[in-house]
């Protein structure tokens, strides 16, 4: 790991910082997020059996630059000094999700103890460290065993998901400080299941929507259960959200719009906070609706201790348009999507406004930009800018009396980033994949010292 000191002012006046982080009331936890698969590598190590992703990333074609997670940051083996670097950076809180198949390779039956000696580990380390653990149980890494068998379109996969949820919250429920059940079940559902780019692959809508219930009953079914044994930690799921923005004031343009924020927004969040499927959606799907059986939605209806918001940037919807074009003229990071740090205000009020909403817990937001590491540096202001701003606009959303308590920043490394392979860089923290190398980005070094300043404490000196 490298280290070096660096001067904030160049990226961000001192004072501008410390004024955004005072917007925030002590205790807001603050923190950085990786996943599963798209760090730890160690693919064939430990017992670990086979995902839906390691299966995907072997088709030709499916990832972009051809790679896979097989090896990743190589988390599994360097964890003990990812935590270190996470302490130098004085961060206190980290999102990271747990392997299915590395703790239960067949996705039932047998647990792999070495499996979950890594995740004991893990967590007692950062805990040793003062860093708080918020546990994803699920990031997409179905065992593979259980796809054969039609994974989430299955019913049956919903009880082998509690049993894992149980065992999870059974060796790590009273360490962790919080668990969420799923991560960003619209992806799960429509890009692995309807457009077929991600794992599984699939591409049919009526699967699509029956896996989106069954993560829901899944979700619902393992709220009950981890409360049922004992488990005290807040319990949530995390969701993918955008505001959506018609294209132009045409009907079919707004007409569109209405129909994308309750395919994507209303289609989780009622059910999840109102325990029903919004009636305009149903009529859209016809015969791709799903069949609920009596008593599912008030399963899925379960107290949330918190609900986790991934907003990363807009959607833009039209008839001629395809979700997440940027309008002309916008700024775009790595992924093309826009900068658009004013929708996550808008986005925080319109579902305060329309739900009785739990605490929320901004689980994920960052950018990917096309880093380059020269003479030992990375300048990555473009992601500065990014960060600081979407933290204003959370600030603007708390002030307006939204109650968010936490925000990740997606995502403490480089990593595998899903079909993009490794060609685009999330990270804070820059990864050479030649030698698994850490070099703190200049945003770590913000970040560094906005959490400095969210403390009270003087900024660092260099
Ligand atoms: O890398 C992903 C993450 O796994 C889920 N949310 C979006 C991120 C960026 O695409």
């Amino acid at each position: 790991m490298q280290r070096r000191p660096a001067t904030t002012a160049a990226m961000m006046p001192a004072d501008e910082t410390a004024r955004l982080a005072g917007r925030f009331p002590a205790g807001f936890t603050w923190g950085v997020a990786t996943s599963a698969y798209q760090v730890e590598g160690a693919a064939r190590v430990d017992g670990r059996g086979d995902s839906i992703w390691d299966e995907f990333c072997r088709r030709p074609g499916a990832i972009r630059d051809g790679s896979s997670g097989d090896e990743a940051c190589d988390h599994y083996h360097r964890a003990e000094a990812d935590i270190d670097l996470m302490a130098d950076l004085d961060v206190r809180a980290y999102r990271c999700s747990i392997s299915w198949p590395r703790v239960q390779p067949l996705g039932s039956g047998a647990w792999n103890r070495k499996g979950f000696d890594f995740y004991e580990r893990l967590v007692d380390r950062l805990l040793r460290h003062g860093i708080a653990p918020h546990l994803t149980l699920y990031h997409w890494d179905l065992p593979l065993a259980l796809q054969s068998k039609g994974g989430w379109t299955q019913r049956d996969t919903v009880h082998r998901y509690v049993d894992y949820a149980i065992e999870v919250g059974r060796r790590l429920g009273d360490r962790v400080a919080s668990i969420a059940t799923h991560n960003e079940p619209w992806v799960i559902a429509m890009l692995g299941h309807e457009a077929g780019t991600f794992a599984p692959g699939v591409r049919s809508r009526r699967a699509a929507m029956l896996v989106s219930h069954h993560l829901l009953l899944s979700h619902g079914l393992a709220l009950q259960a981890l409360r049922a044994s004992g488990v005290r930690t807040p319990l949530g799921i995390v969701l993918n959200q955008s505001p959506i923005h018609p294209a132009s004031d045409s009907v079919e343009d707004l007409a569109r719009a209405r129909l994308d924020d309750g395919l994507i927004i209303r289609w989780y969040m009622d059910p999840l906070l109102l325990g029903r499927y919004p009636d305009d959606v149903l009529s859209f799907l016809g015969a791709d609706a799903p069949q609920v059986p009596a008593g599912d939605l008030e399963t899925v209806r379960q107290p949330l201790d918190f609900l986790g918001i991934n907003y990363y940037t807009r959607n833009v919807s039209g008839t001629g348009e395809a979700l997440n074009a940027p309008g002309p003229g916008r700024e775009v990071t790595d992924m093309g999507w826009e900068v658009f740090p004013a929708g996550l205000t808008e986005l925080l009020l319109r579902l305060d406004a329309d739900y009785a909403l739990p605490p929320i817990y901004i689980t994920e937001n960052g950018a990917a930009y096309p880093d380059q590491l020269i003479a030992g540096r990375v300048r990555d202001e473009a992601r500065i800018r990014y960060l600081s701003s979407h933290i204003a606009a959370m600030a603007d959303a708390l002030a307006n009396g939204v109650d968010v308590r936490a925000y990740f920043v997606w995502s403490l490394l480089d990593n595998f980033e899903w079909a993009d392979g490794y060609s685009r860089r999330f990270g804070i923290v820059y990864v050479d994949y030649a030698n698994q190398q850490r070099i703190l980005k200049d945003s770590a070094i913000w970040y560094r010292d906005f959490l400095a300043a969210t403390r009270g404490a003087r900024q660092h000196k260099h």
